[in-house]
Order: C-alpha cells, then sequence, then structure tokens
C-alpha cells in the first residue's frame, strides 16, 4: 500500500489544495489529507471545523481521508506508515519555502516529499488571501466549495457583530 499525506492548515480549504489531493489520489493507493498546525499563522477556524469542510469537500474520491495531526509532520508519517509528503508548488516562493522542510522532513525519518505545480488557474490562491478578501466583501465563490463559502461568510459575520 503506497500511502501519501498531502499536509497542510486549510484554513479553509481551497480548490488549490484540492486539485493538488485529487492529483496525489491518483498517484498513491491512499492519500491522508493532514489537517496541522502551521505555528507562524493564526486562524480563522478551529481543528474540527477544518477537518468537517474537509471531509466534505474530499468526500467523492474513494481513497482519500481526512485526519488531524499535532507535532512534527514526520512523527505522523513514521507511525501511520506514510510513504511520501505531497505538496503544491505556486512558484519559486514556495520552492524556497518547501524545500528547507522537505530535506529536514527527509533527515529525520528519510520521508520524501513530492512536489506537483499548481494548476495555473489556481496558483495565485492561498488561504490568507481568500481570507483578506472575504473579510473586505470581496466575491471568493469560485475559489472555496459552497460549503466552505457558507462557513466562511458566517464566521466573518460573526467577527463583525
Ligand atoms: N494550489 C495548489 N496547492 C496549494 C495551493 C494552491 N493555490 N496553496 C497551497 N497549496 C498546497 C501546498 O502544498 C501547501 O503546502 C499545502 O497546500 C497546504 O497549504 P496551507 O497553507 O493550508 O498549509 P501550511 O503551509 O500552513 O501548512 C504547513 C504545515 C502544517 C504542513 C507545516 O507547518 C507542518 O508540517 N507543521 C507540522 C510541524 C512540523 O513538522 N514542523 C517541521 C517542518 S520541517
Amino acid at each position: 500500500m503506497r500511502r501519501a499525506v498531502c499536509p497542510g492548515s486549510f484554513d479553509p480549504v481551497h480548490h488549490g489544495h484540492l486539485d493538488v489531493v485529487g492529483r496525489a489520489s491518483v498517484l498513491f493507493d491512499e492519500v491522508v489529507v493532514a489537517v496541522g498546525v502551521n505555528a507562524s499563522k493564526s486562524r480563522l477556524f478551529g481543528p474540527e471545523e477544518r477537518l468537517a469542510m474537509l471531509e466534505e469537500a474530499c468526500a467523492a474520491w474513494d481513497n482519500v481521508r481526512v485526519d488531524g495531526f499535532t507535532g512534527l509532520l514526520t512523527t505522523y508519517c513514521a507511525e501511520n506508515d506514510v510513504r511520501a509528503i505531497v505538496k503544491g508548488l505556486r512558484g519559486a516562493g514556495d520552492f524556497e519555502y518547501e524545500l528547507p522542510m522537505a530535506h529536514m522532513n527527509s533527515s529525520l525519518t528519510g520521508v520524501d516529499t513530492v512536489f506537483v505545480p499548481t494548476r495555473p488557474e489556481w496558483s495565485f490562491l492561498s488561504s490568507s488571501l481568500v481570507k483578506e478578501v472575504a473579510a473586505f466583501g470581496g466575491d471568493v465563490s469560485s475559489f472555496v466549495p459552497a460549503p466552505v463559502l457558507e462557513r466562511l461568510t458566517a464566521r466573518l459575520t460573526e467577527r463583525r457583530a
């Protein structure tokens, strides 16, 4: 069984993330979308909410499941027999950011990272931009699944109240 992990904060999940998950599901027998903590980012949604949004968004793929993790990604990979970490690369900036993490993860436990180029149509997309645009009333409906849009709108309305 070739099991891979697509890790991220997914705060919230958007179509760029999902495109990478779908392509990973073709390359590997099983894909775990692992919701972790990026200590350098502030969050809009709690872990349970991010998991719920991903479960809904990934339901159509038979070989994709969603899980949460805390601590090191490499520990999660070792404990769950994960052979590869799959990451999407939007451009040179992502490569500069991701390469040291890939080397660090490999040097810790030997787990390899597979990079896939993001689709051009999603290459500008990030959860941070989606949140910023939505917070100022911009239309982000083409960037996130409909249930995510609903939760995002509700959360931002709560925050404004
Ligand atoms: N199109 C396609 N793919 C995309 C796009 C896009 N537009 N945007 C992002 N992605 C992909 C990238 O591969 C990205 O890595 C992934 O989706 C997740 O993105 P985010 O922004 O949700 O997630 P991050 O970068 O905040 O997640 C970072 C982790 C939580 C994976 C990382 O911090 C981590 O591994 N933390 C655990 C602690 C750890 O092990 N630290 C040591 C690292 S060496």
